[in-house]
């Protein structure tokens, strides 16, 4: 790349950085979690100091500031495909393959997002993006419709597309085009008050399925939330009722734990909005909400195993609230070990390796006997995916509890990465190989 051009994780930095102003703008409450997020980190950070060598401190705390993760749902094969041109101009790849038809949800998934340690550590900004799977709504009509409607729209603004044929040519984006295609980018992602369908066809949508009306009944896939990431999501759910904010009842995920795993959420409920459609009539939709998240070490696939083992084992017995659920789940997961050690030995989850300096390593000695002299340190790894059950949770606290007419239960990978246009990255072998990296850093260094 030549030196003109601004890097790809730069210009993700300055996207999400416009993002999450627009969506302050357009919802405040979004605006107040991020405040309370703040000073929640804030207080877990004076309590308790990063486990992280000191000047490694200023780049975890301003990738700890500017974290996000965003979602949106696309209407169509042609939409997915140039959206992955534009997240790829911000270093963004798809990574996993969610199916929401488990849930009841006519749509399948991924995760845009950096892949690289660096990438992440500058901005680790990620987009659940969702694709709607109109062979999954039953009635014929209604399925020709929101085709119909969806391939009316063009959700990228003309002068968008001509800036990603110009990235194509030239490789990259100078410092005036990055902003431009910032701003261009957004509108892709901005709220539409007017409808583009009239108001009969909105409610025949809706009545099919709340989600198939958001997707197709609006001139883009606007953002609809934003999700900061907390150190301590307990005291923020308890904290929102105090800043205004009801939280849905339940936080999704593990249970809290010493060593915490995987990804904990939970969210307040869409906004009421007023709409204008097509035929002048005015109405409500609800799509727009706030949630926040808590993250913890990645898990391999025999960690992965055990955690939806014991997560389908909880679900069996539904609790009244999240202070029973929490405790009924930390039970369960008491199987779940719950310290670094065994969780590296047992192969659960993943870690990256760092000499400790002040412990001299001895020749010949294993990774293990390093660890226990404390000559090595095994620091876990964060996982930077999303979890369709908890996904599907908020969905649901959403989407109310009428769950729609689908079929489900079938996904479709190979429909899903044709009409992306490659394949998925497998998000294992994306922790697997940080690991890797470490250990081979790891062994140059005490050899
Ligand atoms: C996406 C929901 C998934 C998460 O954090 O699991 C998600 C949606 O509602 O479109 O964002
Ligand atoms: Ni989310």
């Amino acid at each position: 790349m030549g030196e003109r051009f601004i890097s790809a994780d730069h210009i993700r930095d300055r996207f999400s950085k416009a993002m999450s102003a627009m969506y302050q703008t357009e919802v405040p409450q979004y605006g107040t979690l991020l405040q309370l997020v703040r000073e929640v980190n804030q207080q877990v950070l004076q309590d308790t100091p990063l486990p992280l060598p000191t000047e490694e401190w200023p780049a975890a705390l301003n990738r700890l500031s500017v974290e996000r993760h965003g979602a949106i749902r696309l209407g169509s094969a042609a939409e997915l495909a140039t959206l992955r041109q534009l997240f790829a101009v911000m270093g963004m790849e798809p990574v996993g393959y969610y199916d929401l038809s488990a849930a009841g949800v006519p749509v399948h998934s991924t995760a845009f997002r950096p892949v690289s340690e660096q990438a992440l550590q500058i901005n680790p900004f990620r987009v659940f993006t969702s694709l709607l799977r109109p062979e999954l709504i039953e009635d014929p009509a209604l399925r020709q419709t929101v085709c119909e409607v969806v391939a009316q729209r063009d959700i990228f603004t003309p002068r968008l597309r001509e800036l990603l044929a110009l990235w194509q040519q030239q490789g990259g984006f100078d410092d005036g085009e990055a902003d431009e295609f910032v701003r261009q980018a957004l509108e892709t992602f901005r709220w539409h008050q007017q409808a583009s369908v009239d108001l009969a066809t909105y409610q025949a949508l809706l009545g099919q399925h709340r989600l198939v009306a958001d997707v197709a009944c609006f001139r883009g896939p606007h953002i609809n939330h934003l999700t900061p990431r907390t150190l301590d999501i307990d005291r923020v759910q308890q904290l929102m009722p105090e800043y205004g904010i009801t939280p849905k009842e339940i936080i999704e995920g593990p249970p809290r734990r010493r060593c915490p795993i995987l990804l904990r959420q939970t969210s307040f409920k869409a906004l009421n909005e007023e709409i204008y459609f097509a035929d002048r009539q005015q109405g409500t939709h609800t799509a727009r909400f706030g949630e926040i998240e808590q993250r913890g070490v990645a898990l391999t696939r025999k960690g992965r195993a055990l955690y939806d083992r014991l997560l389908l084992e909880a679900s069996l017995e539904k609790q009244a609230d999240n202070a029973s659920h929490q405790r009924h789940l930390s039970a369960v997961f008491a199987a779940f070990p719950d310290d670094d050690d065994t969780l590296r030995r047992e192969g659960l989850a993943w870690y990256r390796f760092r000499r400790n300096p002040q412990v001299p390593a001895e020749p010949g000695e294993d990774l293990d006997a390093l660890i226990a002299r404390g000559a090595v340190v095994a620091e876990p790894i964060i996982y930077e995916d999303f979890l369709p059950v908890s996904a599907a949770g908020i969905f649901q606290s959403n989407l109310g509890t009428d769950k729609g007419q689908v079929n489900s239960g079938n996904p479709s990978q190979g429909l899903f990465e044709q009409a992306l246009g490659r394949a998925v990255i497998d998000e294992f072998s994306l922790y697997q190989q940080l690991q890797q990296d470490s250990l081979d850093r790891l062994w140059a260094e005490v050899e």
